[in-house]
């Protein structure tokens, strides 16, 4: 089933390059997603930029809370390690 889901996308890039009838009925929902910018959790991020497209507290921007080891706002550190904790 996979094998035939990645011969299915190959076929559909092949035929979008070509500029030819689409062969796939609809995209998949990762596709539609980056194409048009979805904001999964609300949180004003569009998910292609947000590290937590899922969480609407983590977003770039938000605030660094020290002592709950995630990266709240998206720069890769997290609690003591940001500067923000500094
Ligand atoms: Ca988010
Ligand atoms: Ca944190
Ligand atoms: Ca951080």
């Amino acid at each position: 089933m996979r094998k035939l889901m990645l011969a299915a996308i190959a076929l559909g890039a092949l035929s979008a390059c070509a500029d030819g009838p689409m062969l796939l009925p609809a995209p998949d929902r990762f596709d539609t997603a980056w194409e048009t910018g979805d904001d999964a959790d609300g949180d004003g991020v569009e998910d292609e930029n947000d590290c937590a497209p899922q969480d609407a507290n983590i977003f770039p921007g938000a605030d660094e809370i020290c002592n709950d080891g995630e990266d709240n706002d998206c720069d890769e550190l997290i609690d003591g390690d940001d500067p923000a904790c500094a």
